[in-house]
């Protein structure tokens, strides 16, 4: 057993009130993991809460119990606890607005797969071979002999199923395929969760989908390709943030493209770049972090000042250079 999980099941043991939190815009391996690694810790009859900026997404709410996974309270009613555990989040900057409904905590554990993680918590266990921070959360359980619930093992699956683009990214390894078989052993249904997580969509995210692949931008002989969604149109679609999550695959997913990038025009007047390559020499975590963000090699992201335009002008010209240097 990994002397690292050890550590962690020392510092929980020792803990009466925990805070889980995960990144702002959380994804299903953020929700996963944290329902995951909740449930699994009120059963040790822990105080658990569940925290990220933006809360559950609709998306999500079929997976059991998921409403625990809440926003934050206000600062006004921040909280002491024993032990804060940050799941899949890159920098500590991404916990956003959770960071201040905690008034302290006697320790910090950060679990995380991103590579560009800088070790931010007390205890850090970074494994950027895991192609989910949710595998983490699964071997960290099983290596305390802690009960698979039909509820935890469904969390898990989610969590392993979208960051693994449904078992296709090169990051799904043979022992990707073990967890899952485990978890469908324990009572998940794969199809049922497919059909949650890959055909329920609102339709105005098909609408939306329509409208931005309409004004679709192609360079580098169709090499890089981008999307860009300014404020009005998600005013007019009434888009929420999770029916953004995945669009980019649909210009990842054309024969030539080897990088696919998101603009989206956020309410405080940053740029959100999301961006995905499709090429082993093209490192996306490299070129965000030249935009101030981070992540993993084919999937990665940033938030940067200055309006659309200027942004997404100044981002494709980094891009297209790296292609024109590396490919
Ligand atoms: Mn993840």
């Amino acid at each position: 057993m990994s002397s690292a999980f050890q550590s962690i099941a020392e510092a929980i043991h020792a803990a009466e009130t925990i805070a889980i939190l995960s990144h702002m815009r959380p994804d299903g391996d953020a929700i996963g993991s944290q329902l995951a690694l909740m449930l699994s810790l009120r059963q040790l009859g822990k105080q658990v809460v569940a925290w990220n900026e933006n809360g559950l997404p609709d998306s999500f709410r079929f997976l059991r119990y998921s409403e625990l996974v809440t926003m934050p309270p206000p600062p006004a009613e921040a909280r002491i606890f024993d032990l804060a555990i940050a799941l899949d989040t890159a920098t500590r900057q991404r916990l956003g607005t959770t960071l201040n409904a905690i008034r302290s905590a006697g320790y910090w554990i950060n679990i995380d797969h991103h590579a560009s993680n800088p070790g931010y918590g007390d205890l850090n266990y970074i494994d950027s071979s895991a192609p989910a921070t949710g595998q983490i959360i699964y071997e960290f359980l099983q290596s305390q002999a802690l009960p698979l619930t039909q509820e935890t093992a469904d969390a898990l699956y989610v969590a392993i199923s979208t960051d693994t683009g449904s078992f296709r990214y090169p990051n799904t390894r043979a022992r990707t395929f073990e967890i899952a078989a485990h978890l469908i052993s324990a009572g998940v249904n794969a199809g049922e969760l497919a059909r949650h997580l890959y055909d329920s969509y609102p339709k105005r995210r098909i609408l939306l989908l329509g409208e931005l692949l309409r004004n679709a931008r192609f360079d580098a002989e169709d090499r890089v390709a981008s999307l860009s969604l300014t404020r009005e149109t998600k005013d007019r679609y009434q888009v929420k943030p999770e029916d953004i999550d995945g669009l980019i695959d649909s210009i990842r997913a054309v024969d030539t493209v080897a990088v696919a990038i998101f603009f989206e025009e956020l309410k405080d007047g940053r740029i959100r770049i999301s961006m995905r390559s499709k090429d082993d020499r093209i490192d996306v975590s490299r070129l965000c972090a030249e935009f101030g963000g981070g992540g993993h090699a084919l999937a990665a992201g940033a938030r940067a000042r200055g309006s659309l335009g200027e942004v997404s002008a100044r981002v494709l010209e980094r891009v297209i250079n790296e292609i024109g240097r590396s490919i």
